[in-house]
């Protein structure tokens, strides 16, 4: 039944002639042929399935009673290689080894499992005919993200973004892309007509087109198989623009001696150099202004491409008043917006309380200059204003100054 054995597994001729000298060692030893072995050997339990991670250690456990002159061997079922005979190894591979308990206990052991160790593996003793038992070992591998590679992970507002991430692992991955701060990934479609909002996306390539300056920011890539750790891979995108320059008030007017804030808005990306000037005369502007007892620039920013530039103008003088300029400038262009501040005559009674356009917060008055009574009033014209009523109204308010 060896020769049965040795046939069925093709064994190499060193092999072939160790396995017969076994039999006649054995049959010289007891003086009977293994076949006429009065007990035939069987499994106490069946060979086990294992599921294990890459890289990590396993044995399959094979218990058999009654084996007397039987010899236990363990194959590799799909590809038919005898790994071991009795306690020596056949397979050339160092990751295996066989142990046995010197009773009835023989394990196959797989140190460092690769991928290509999974399959199913076979306990087989030589009776005739032989007896066998399979385990199967599958061999998982956690999710790895092996590429980066982002075609453009910046575009002008109106363009494309492509970001795409490959994942391997056993089972193979799926790949969910997020934003950060669970903000939503807006699809645009028909020239950004069309908007499909979700909160996560499925597939290895996340392509946004027509995209605007709210789609900047940090995206995920998510990659899981079930297999711990879950691998994620952050990307980053930029939509890039001309600044936007936008002052809250295009007309202030206030007091002499008070404090005034210019509040200028401004959009832009890539980042911009952003600053307040002053307007001398027809259309020369002074150099950038900057900080000192009198004036204070305060910037706050709104989220990664906007940001808050307030100018605060401390104890008006007369020739503080006049035009400013916010202006920003990036690699795309440049844009500014003008304030006009004008002074603002508290004695004029009146003029200030029945004004439709009143807002009473823009400015704030010097601490202890201005008596807690006194009415003061900020004018402001929005740019939805017909000019020729803005225009009219400038030249009313230079008038009223004047005086
Ligand atoms: C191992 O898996 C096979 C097929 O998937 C199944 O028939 C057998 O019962 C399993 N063995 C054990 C010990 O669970
Ligand atoms: C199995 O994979 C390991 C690691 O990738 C490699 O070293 C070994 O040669 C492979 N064995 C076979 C039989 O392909
Ligand atoms: C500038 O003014 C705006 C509008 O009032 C305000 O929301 C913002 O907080 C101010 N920023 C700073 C830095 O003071
Ligand atoms: C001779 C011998 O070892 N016999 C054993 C065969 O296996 C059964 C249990 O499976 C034992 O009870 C016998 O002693």
């Amino acid at each position: 039944m060896w020769n049965c054995f040795i046939q069925r597994h093709m064994y190499s001729t060193s092999t072939k002639a160790a396995w017969w000298l076994a039999t006649f060692f054995s049959v010289f030893v007891t003086g009977e042929m293994p076949v006429q072995a009065e007990l035939e050997p069987e499994f106490l339990q069946e060979l086990e399935n294992h599921t294990v991670t890459q890289g990590r250690d396993v044995h399959f456990t094979c218990v058999v009673n009654n084996l007397s002159k039987y010899r236990v061997a363990w194959i590799k079922s799909d590809s038919k290689a005898i790994l071991a005979y009795h306690t020596h190894m056949v397979a050339l591979n160092p990751r295996l080894y066989v142990t046995y308990n010197n009773h009835n206990t023989w394990k196959l052991h797989v140190s460092n499992v690769q991928a290509n160790d999974s399959g199913t593996y076979m306990c087989q003793v030589n009776t005739d005919p032989m007896k066998s038992q399979m385990g199967h070992l599958s061999v998982v591998i956690p999710p790895d993200i092996v590429d980066s590679v982002t075609e453009g992970s910046s575009a002008q507002e109106g363009g494309s973004i492509r970001l795409t991430c490959t994942a391997t692992g056993v089972p193979p991955p799926t790949v969910l892309w997020r934003r950060e701060g669970n903000r939503p990934i807006v699809f645009r479609h028909d020239g950004g007509r069309e908007r499909k909002v979700v909160d996560s996306y499925g597939g290895e390539s996340l392509e946004l087109s027509h995209v605007q300056r709210t789609d900047m920011g940090a995206y995920y890539c998510i990659a899981s198989n079930g297999i711990p750790p879950t691998v994620s891979r952050r990307y980053h995108v930029e939509v890039h623009f001309i600044p936007q320059v936008k002052v809250t008030n295009q007309l202030v007017g206030a007091p002499l001696g008070s404090d005034v804030e210019l509040q200028c808005y401004i959009e832009a990306s890539p980042k911009a150099m952003n600053s307040w000037y002053r307007e001398d005369g027809k259309s020369l502007l002074s150099d950038k202004l900057l900080e000192n007892p009198k004036l204070r620039v305060k910037e706050a920013h709104v989220n990664v491409y906007s940001i808050w530039m307030n100018l605060t103008i401390k104890s008006l003088s007369p020739g503080d008043y006049g035009t400013y300029l916010c202006a920003s400038v990036n690699a795309l262009g440049k844009m500014e917006s003008q304030v006009s501040l004008h002074r603002l005559e508290l004695s004029v009674n009146g003029f200030g309380a029945e004004e439709p356009m009143v807002s009473g917060a823009a400015w704030q008055r010097a601490r202890n200059q201005q008596p807690a009574t006194s009415q003061a009033h900020q004018y402001f014209l929005t740019r939805h204003l017909p000019p020729q009523i803005y225009a009219l109204l400038l030249t009313l308010l230079r008038y009223v100054n004047t005086f």
